[in-house]
This record gives C-alpha cells, sequence and structure tokens, in this order.
C-alpha cells in the first residue's frame, strides 16, 4: 500500500469532521510496526507479546496521530495558531504539525524536565518555546487560560480531534492481528492516549470487527501517579519525564476504559522502567524512551502474578529513544579508550 497517513487510511472513521482529502495536514504518520517479541522467554514466559512501535512516527511519537487530526482540525476551523503545554513530545509534534500547515505554534513546557531530543525539536520545527518555571500541570493550567483570549487552538488532549486520530493506533492493531489482543499495556501521562485507544478499540467492537475489548491496563511512574493514589500529585518526579504529570486532563476517561475492559491502572518504579527499557533494547533492539518502557516494566510485574500463559498481550511503546539519550548516557559513564595499538585493541575485544 502507498504510504498515506491516518486520516485518509481511516478515512470512514472519520467522517463526521468532514474533511476533505485536499486540507488533510498529514507527514504520513501511523502504519507503525507491530513487532513480536522473540527473546523475553526468560522474563515471559509463554506470553505473546508484541510492540506497537510509534516511535516510528515521524517526529518519533504516537502525538503524530493525534496532531494530524487537531491541526487539520484547526486549519479548517480558520485558526491562524496553536499552542500547548508539553513535557516534550506534543511540543516536538505540534511544532512539525504546525510548520506543515504554515500555522504559528506556541510551547510551553517545564524548565529543566524535558529530554533534550524533544527540545531540539520544537525549536528547529520553529515553535515559539517558552520555558515554565513550573511542572506539566502548571503548564496545562497556564494554557487554558491565555487559549481564548489569544484567539489560540489548543493541541493538548483536551482537544477532542487529538484523541479521534489516536484512536487509530487500536485499528491498525487489529488489522495486524486480525483480533483484539488479550490485554493492552501502555504508559499513563495525561490519559489522553489510554483513552483515545479504548475509544478504538469500541468502535471496532460495534462494528463486530473485533469480539472483546483488550484489557487496558495503564501504567503510571511511581512519583507521578495521581490515578492509582486516587489524588493529585503536587510535585510528580520520575525518570520518564513524559509522564511527569500530577493531574491528568482525562483521568475519568482513563479509569472508565480500565474498569469496562477488566484492566486496572498501577505503578512501576523508576529502577523498573530503566531496567525493562534496556532489556527492551538489548533483547530485541527496540530503543524507546523511558516512559514507553513503562509499558514493558508493567507487564513483567503484571505477570509475576497473574497467570499469562497463551494470552496476547500489546505494549505501546509511545515514543523513540532517540528522544532522550542522556538517561543512556549518564548511566553508562565508563567506556573504554585504547591508543591507535592493535595489541591494546586484541586485549579491549578479549576483556
Ligand atoms: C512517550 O508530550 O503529555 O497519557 O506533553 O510522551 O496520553 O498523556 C506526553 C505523554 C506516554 C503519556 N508516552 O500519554 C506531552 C505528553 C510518551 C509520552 C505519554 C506521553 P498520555
Amino acid at each position: 500500500m502507498e504510504p498515506i497517513g491516518i486520516l485518509k487510511k481511516y478515512q470512514n472513521h472519520f467522517k463526521e469532521l468532514k474533511i476533505e482529502e485536499n486540507q488533510i495536514i498529514s507527514l504520513q504518520e501511523g502504519n507503525t510496526p507491530l513487532i513480536e517479541a522473540k527473546h523475553l522467554d526468560g522474563v515471559l514466559k509463554d506470553v505473546s507479546v508484541y510492540f506497537k512501535v510509534e516511535g516510528m512516527n515521524p517526529t518519533g511519537s504516537f502525538k503524530d496521530r493525534g496532531m494530524t487530526a487537531a491541526v487539520t482540525m484547526a486549519v479548517k476551523e480558520g485558526s491562524k495558531a496553536i499552542i500547548c503545554a508539553s513535557t516534550g513530545n506534543t511540543s516536538a509534534s505540534a511544532a512539525a504539525y504546525a510548520a506543515r500547515a504554515g500555522l504559528k505554534c506556541i510551547v510551553l513546557i517545564p524548565e529543566g524536565k524535558i529530554a533534550m531530543g524533544k527540545l531540539a525539536q520544537a525549536i528547529i520545527y520553529g515553535a515559539k518555546v517558552i520555558q515554565i518555571k513550573g511542572n506539566f500541570d502548571d503548564a496545562l493550567n497556564m494554557v487554558r487560560e491565555c487559549a481564548e483570549p489569544l484567539k489560540l487552538t489548543i493541541v493538548n488532549s483536551i482537544n477532542p480531534y487529538r484523541l479521534q486520530g489516536q484512536k487509530t493506533g487500536a485499528f491498525e492493531i487489529v488489522d495486524v492481528l486480525g483480533k483484539a489482543p488479550d490485554y493492552q499495556f501502555m504508559p499513563v501521562g495525561n490519559a489522553g492516549n489510554i483513552s483515545a485507544y479504548y475509544m478504538g478499540y469500541e468502535e471496532y467492537f460495534n462494528e463486530k470487527k473485533i469480539e472483546a475489548l483488550p484489557k487496558m491496563m495503564g501504567v503510571q511512574a511511581a512519583g507521578a501517579a495521581p490515578i492509582v493514589e486516587n489524588r493529585i500529585i503536587e510535585e510528580p518526579e520520575t525518570v520518564a519525564t513524559a509522564i511527569r504529570i500530577g493531574n491528568p486532563a482525562s483521568w475519568k476517561k482513563a479509569v472508565h476504559a480500565a474498569n469496562v475492559t477488566g484492566g486496572s491502572i498501577f505503578k512501576v518504579t523508576d529502577e523498573e522502567i530503566l531496567k525493562a527499557q534496556k532489556l527492551l533494547a538489548s533483547s530485541e533492539g527496540i530503543f524507546a524512551e523511558p516512559a514507553s518502557a513503562a509499558s514493558l516494566a508493567g507487564l513483567i510485574n503484571y505477570s509475576k502474578e497473574h497467570d499469562l500463559k497463551g494470552k496476547k498481550v500489546v505494549c505501546i511503546l509511545t515514543g523513540n529513544g532517540l528522544k532522550d539519550p542522556d538517561i543512556v548516557l549518564n548511566q553508562n559513564l565508563s567506556l573504554q579508550k585504547i591508543p591507535v595499538d592493535i595489541k591494546a585493541l586484541e586485549k579491549a575485544i578479549a576483556e
């Protein structure tokens, strides 16, 4: 099939938006790989695990599925500028799609708490990048306050078109597997994506394309787990900066998605996240950012207490590992250095 973006690929599922083909703002997002795990037998015996590699999207995260819809509709509705608060990936995606559409883009990010790759993206795509001396939740509150008076379109996931676009991840999984998985594990930050996937599976269920919805398993980082702890976290902390969020906008929708499907929302530690990130890269060849590895960390923990034998499980790997090289380099500082000398090389290889 020719490479096309999600709005065209699943146009039947966007009829209500009344988008003409020539109005679509796309960077050919979607169509991301679903890769079956081959080397996780040691930790997940007899479980059939698939990774949905959303880091293969045009700006390296799942946000592009939502952004093609949000920016297409912003242009269609006459908007001249978009704004978002972001832990990084939304800002990168918004900036790219705004550039593609010829819109102005303003992004608010928490000072010092976003991965360098994401910051570089927002800058190079030409967004106006404003750092907030606060966290993501502060930034989102400020966005909500200034958007209307300044006539800016919000492209955070509180923009309903974002979730519409992101629901296509669920379609692709079913289209490839031929049925819904038994479980889906995914990271939860602002809780938009789990709500979007639920919506996607529900649409396929209503169309009788699947017989049951997967159990929706949302994974939060232990230091930023408001839904798990059922309270707003004023100062969320985690190495997985993408999900360093203390008051998720789609909180209720996420809880609903988990409850209705027999899933749950639970937490993993930073240590478990980094361990899963390393395992994924070194045993499967897939480099995902820490927030994404939370899904695998969650699956591993869950499998210790629940029998998943024979089950089909999908982990959503929401963002590309290259976005956040610091997290790897800061843990692995002891690189070897040798002189230009073949004996020294032979010795180093043998060690
Ligand atoms: C890699 O970019 O919130 O639960 O501002 O970048 O839908 O928020 C990013 C979130 C998971 C959580 N994985 O998704 C932002 C932002 C990655 C992410 C999430 C994010 P939601």
